[in-house]
């Protein structure tokens, strides 16, 4: 395999990936308990910097918080 064809298939490969691994959980799927706010706890599977997210420093996120940190 030349050195172009294994550089063209992995941007192929990057290209399927990256929307799949940059997809986040819902806010929904996160909030295990349905309380509409996620604990850090909750919010740790998304993966998100939750003092970064939690913009008023209340110790949770809602959902617009939430939908800030990810955009
Ligand atoms: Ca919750
Ligand atoms: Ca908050």
């Amino acid at each position: 395999m030349s050195k172009l064809a294994i550089v063209l298939s992995s941007a192929f490969v990057l290209a399927l990936a990256g929307p799949a691994l940059a997809e986040k959980p819902s806010f929904e799927e996160l909030d295990q308990n349905k309380d509409g706010s996620l604990s850090q706890a909750e919010a740790s599977k998304s993966g998100l910097d939750f003092a970064k997210a939690d913009t008023n420093r209340d110790g949770r996120l809602d959902r617009k918080e939430y939908e800030a940190a990810l955009s």
